[in-house]
């Protein structure tokens, strides 16, 4: 059962219609009730009535995640706080979290989108979701945990942590869906498969994982040791959580933009100027019917492409690509652009080699150095030094073929790299401490 299957599938000459129309009363909205916005619009002297076209966007001023900062906690609220019934945080990276508010409104609608985002998945009622994704300021636990209910579906309330606990829990309570992170659903399928859990006799059928980035080849190795079909599921907190965009089980080439919501552009992080459908940049969303916590123009900072061309499920929303990495924590190594998940790609190539890996970045004077340390299988480890130098040197020399530039690769024993049970950290930048 697809929930709102009438904006799932309308010909996009009507979704555009209903976008503009609801555009036109957000930029009303946020002009008149949001000073911020006020001022960012009198200085660019847009008003309200100038928006005539979905074209019209583009006059709008950009939102950053640092205007939020300046604006902590609550200056970006649209409406008085006893019209809020529900706060979250985003994780946030350095300083204070962002504060971000709903409406009763609100929760009906993310329920509503997170509600579409199982049934995008085959889930309907009938069906046990164990959910793995932290409970709290996080969005990802209490997300799932509406769209769930919202589903007729049966919810198992999990949160993070305790892991041996979790297998207990997907063998004896039988979940058919489970929804994590996808470094946590590795990590369990490790535990799982050291306490003698079978996956294939277990009843999961499908997952969705999301919240960092992970990669193709990460989706095939959750996809075989889980024995599930391995969804990607986007979302921040700014923008309203997870159910911004996901894949469908017809076609995993892309993830449907819940677009009837979030107005997508994909812009140029340097020029700021607005690219064309099918190329690369940086995802900007404009948040359509949120009350509480309005966004013009954010700037996502995820790197990704977009699609407009139909899908074989039938909807018509438009699609955008597994995201390829942030504008804003692309590193810059030796003056190459590298992003974390093309090593990953790299490693994840290389047999013997486990899906777990820490890069460090360092200064020493002038030139950055990338440390790429990566787990091995058992079996290699205990392999003499020499068969680990030859390995690591092949390491290197694919990385610098891949992405030019060079690294030092160092080999650990498994599970040596610190598990994480919510994101993995992926990068340890020790250039911007010092
Ligand atoms: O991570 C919301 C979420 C919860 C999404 C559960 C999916 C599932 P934040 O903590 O605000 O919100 O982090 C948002 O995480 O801007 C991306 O950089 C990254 N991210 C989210 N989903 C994906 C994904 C939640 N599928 C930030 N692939 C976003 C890659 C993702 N990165």
């Amino acid at each position: 059962m697809i929930h709102d299957i009438y904006h799932e599938t309308l010909p996009r000459g009507e979704l555009e219609a209903l976008q503009l129309k609801r555009l036109q009363s957000l930029v009303e909205r946020v002009y008149h009730l949001v000073p911020f916005y006020r001022r960012r619009m009198d200085e660019v002297g847009v008003k309200p009535e100038h928006i005539q076209t979905l074209g019209d966007l583009e006059h709008l001023p950009f939102t950053t995640k640092q205007d939020l900062r300046d604006n902590y906690p609550f200056g970006m609220f649209a409406v008085p706080m006893d019209h809020i019934v529900r706060l979250h945080a985003s994780s946030g990276t350095t300083g204070k979290p962002t504060p971000v508010a709903y409406t009763q409104r609100d929760l009906d609608t993310w329920s509503e989108l997170m509600a579409r985002t199982l049934a995008a998945g085959g889930v309907h009622r009938g069906d046990i979701v164990h959910i793995a994704y932290g409970y709290g300021l996080f969005t990802g636990g209490l997300g799932f945990h509406y769209g769930v209910e919202r589903l007729g579906a049966t919810v198992i309330p999990v949160s993070g942590g305790q892991t041996r606990r979790q297998i207990m829990l997907i063998k004896d309570f039988g979940p058919t869906v489970i929804c994590c992170t996808p470094s946590f659903a590795l990590y369990l399928a490790e535990v799982g498969e050291e306490l003698g859990l079978k996956f294939a006799d277990t009843r999961l059928r499908v997952g969705f994982f999301g919240a960092e980035p992970w990669t193709e080849t990460i989706r095939q190795e959750i996809e075989s040791r889980l024995h599930l079909e391995a969804l990607d599921i986007y979302g921040l907190s700014e923008v309203i959580g997870p159910g911004v965009g996901i894949e469908c089980l017809e076609m995993k080439h892309g993830l449907h933009l819940f677009e009837d919501h979030f107005l997508p552009e994909i812009i140029d992080p340097v020029s700021l100027e607005k690219l064309p459908p099918g190329d690369t940049g940086e995802l900007v969303l404009t948040t359509l019917t949120k009350e509480a916590f309005p966004l013009l123009r954010y700037r996502t900072r995820d790197v990704t492409a977009i699609d407009y061309t139909p899908c074989r499920c039938g909807r018509t929303l438009a699609r955008i690509q597994r995201l390829k990495g942030r504008s804003d924590d692309m590193l810059i190594i030796r003056g190459v652009n590298v992003f974390p998940s093309q090593i990953e790609a790299v490693l994840l190539d290389i047999p013997g080699v486990a899906p777990h890996y820490q890069l460090i970045v360092e200064r020493e004077g002038h030139l950055d150095t990338l440390e790429v340390m990566v787990e091995v299988d058992e079996s290699l480890f205990s392999d003499e030094v020499k068969g680990l130098q030859i390995l690591a040197q092949k390491i290197e020399r694919q990385i610098k073929d891949f992405l030019t530039v060079s690294v030092k690769v160092r080999l650990v024993e498994p599970r040596s790299i610190p598990r994480s049970e919510g994101k993995a950290q992926r990068v340890i930048d020790k250039r911007k401490i010092g």
